[in-house]
């Protein structure tokens, strides 16, 4: 059964690494299509993730602001969201419709996360689904208030997490990685897929 972290989900281990190494797979042909790129936010700041999309809609945050975009700033439609993430979500969601983005963040060493919500979409009764590839990585968690109380968890290869309910609009952020704790990838680090339902009506 899953772990309880704030109200959120947390299957450990839930992917084998056959499945893992599948996933990091089909990720290089998305990257092939849709190359990492540094967002830069509203105030001019580099990330220290790095971010690409598949899906209908991928996330984009430039000078201009954050917001869900049909293409990758180069201009391409964001490739297909790969098939075995699409099961993930068909296992753990209880959601009746697939995800119309698939965000990829890939940190490197000491890249991380500030707190903060996911409140771009469309209806936050869809849960949000986050699958942990590589290095493992401390994520923390609190509520719907910044202020408060948080909760940590490490997050391992393999590791799949459901926000849903209350959990869904939590603070939430990446504090830091065990850098090259993982050899699922070749130049270490990690990956997060977060599946998302985006827009109300597809
Ligand atoms: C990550 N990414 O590990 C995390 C996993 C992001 C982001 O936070 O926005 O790209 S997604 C964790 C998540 C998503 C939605 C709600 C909550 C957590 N939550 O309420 O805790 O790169
Ligand atoms: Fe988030």
């Amino acid at each position: 059964p899953p772990m309880d972290l704030a109200g959120a989900r947390l299957f450990k281990g839930m992917l084998d690494r056959p499945t893992q190494e599948a996933l990091v797979s089909a990720l290089r042909d998305v990257v092939s299509v849709a190359p990492f790129f540094h967002p830069e936010t509203r105030w001019g700041k580099q990330m220290s993730v790095r971010m690409t999309s598949a899906g209908r809609l991928g996330w984009v945050s430039d000078r201009r602001g954050y917001r869900y975009e049909p293409r990758h700033p180069t201009g391409a439609p964001w490739p297909e969201i790969p098939d075995l993430a699409l099961e993930v979500w068909r296992a753990v969601s209880g959601a009746d419709r697939l995800p119309d983005c698939c965000l990829v963040n890939y940190y490197g060493d000491g890249a991380r996360m500030g707190l903060h919500q996911d409140r771009d979409e469309g209806d936050f009764s869809f849960p949000v689904v986050s699958i942990s590839l590589g290095d493992d990585a401390l994520f923390r968690i609190g509520g719907i208030k910044r202020q408060g109380s948080t909760q940590s968890a490490w997050l391992g290869s393999g590791d799949v997490l459901v926000l849903d309910g209350p959990s869904r609009l939590a603070y939430h952020g990446i504090d830091r990685l065990r850098f090259g704790s993982s050899d699922l990838l070749r130049d270490r680090g990690r990956i997060n897929l977060t599946l998302r339902v985006v827009e109300i009506a597809p």
